[in-house]
């Protein structure tokens, strides 16, 4: 694959890969291009102007609303409503999923977009990397009909592309249209995204476990017992714990060098805190598209069958045989532990 094409060349060049494409998902896809620059101009200069601090209102999660996570979620539903490519988008900033309506009436689109804009806000302030992750599924439901929740609650394993992009020391937009996973990277003096990680693939195992070691005592026994593992001395352990408190970020360098992201329950958040739709399935896609593994401790989470937009579930992902082996801990304990 030619090294430096432009994410718009590549995006074209791959067009073939869709089946019956009509251009649409290349057109999508753009669209999250564009609007993740525009988001990416804010993110740099939050410092520099008053667009710190909690905008005063909260969302469905009770999180306080970062103004950048107001900003984030602004742009990109513009962004895809008034360029008329999805037929209904889902938000970790909207309370319900929206149906595209009026003169952007686009009930004949056929592609749905669940998207956190701005994963990881609360560490704007302390400037630390932030991210946007999204996910793309074909609607179920009659095209030319408003879209239904239906369409929403689908399998992860029904994505037809996912991706996230990193606000880090450089901005990166990774994805997948299920054919592999690709990295581009953002020049700012250009405005370009240019392919600069080809294949990303997870190294099958690694030395890095990324999880807030805090909440440990809430912890299943079965991740009490992994965390051990990981802190023994012996072989390549123990291993090193490096968690940024941001998914987008922790995922990243875990492919890039090897490792395992956990999110497990907790009494804090008994479900898990991370969103199935719009954090942990395209996370998973990706995960196994790059021969890594995703799992909620028993079960693939490609394979859960959502039922609420906003359901939490827990999440370990990662270098294979590291989530195989937290697996194993986890299989000597019932679900229910
Ligand atoms: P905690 C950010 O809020 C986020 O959704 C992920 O990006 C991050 O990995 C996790 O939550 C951090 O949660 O409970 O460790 O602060």
């Amino acid at each position: 694959m030619q090294k430096h094409i432009t994410l718009g060349e590549y995006i074209i060049e791959n067009q073939k890969d869709f089946q019956y494409s009509s251009g649409e998902l290349s057109r999508l896809l753009s669209s999250i291009r564009l609007a993740s620059k525009v988001v990416n101009h804010e993110v740099n200069k939050a410092g520099l102007v008053d667009i710190l601090g909690a905008a005063g209102e909260t969302n469905i999660q009770g999180e306080n609303q970062q103004k950048l996570d107001v900003y984030a979620n602004d742009v990109f539903m513009k962004t895809l409503v008034n360029r008329e490519i999805v037929c209904g988008i889902a938000s970790e900033e909207e309370d319900d999923y929206v149906i595209i309506e009026g003169k952007n009436r686009s009930h004949d689109n056929k592609y749905i977009v669940l998207i956190d804009p701005l994963d990881g806000s609360s560490n704007i302030d302390v400037n630390v990397s932030v991210g946007t992750i999204f996910s793309i599924y074909r609607r179920v439901t009659p095209i030319g009909n408003p879209v239904t929740k239906d369409d929403f609650l689908q399998p992860g394993n029904l994505q037809v592309a996912a991706g996230y992009v990193v606000y880090g020391t450089s901005t990166m937009l990774v994805y997948t249209t299920g054919f592999g996973v690709n990295g581009f990277t953002l020049n700012p003096a250009t405005g370009t995204y240019y392919l600069s990680h080809p294949h990303m693939q997870f190294p099958d195992d690694g030395t890095i476990y990324s999880i807030n070691e805090g909440y440990y005592v809430h912890f299943p026994q079965g991740v009490k017992d992994y965390l051990k593992y990981c802190q023994e001395e012996e072989g390549n352990r123990p291993y090193s714990a490096r968690y940024i408190g941001s998914l987008v970020s922790d995922f990243h360098r875990n492919m890039i060098k090897g490792g395992i992201y956990m999110y497990p329950t907790s009494s804090k958040s008994p479900q898990g805190k991370l969103r199935l739709l719009y954090e942990c399935n395209p996370i998973a896609f990706l995960a196994e598209q790059a021969g890594g593994k995703a799992t909620d401790g028993y079960k693939r989470i490609l394979e859960i069958k959502p039922t609420e937009l906003h359901q939490r579930v827990p999440i370990f992902a990662g270098s294979k045989l590291m989530v195989d082996k937290l697996e194993e801990f986890m299989a000597k304990y019932p679900e229910s532990a």
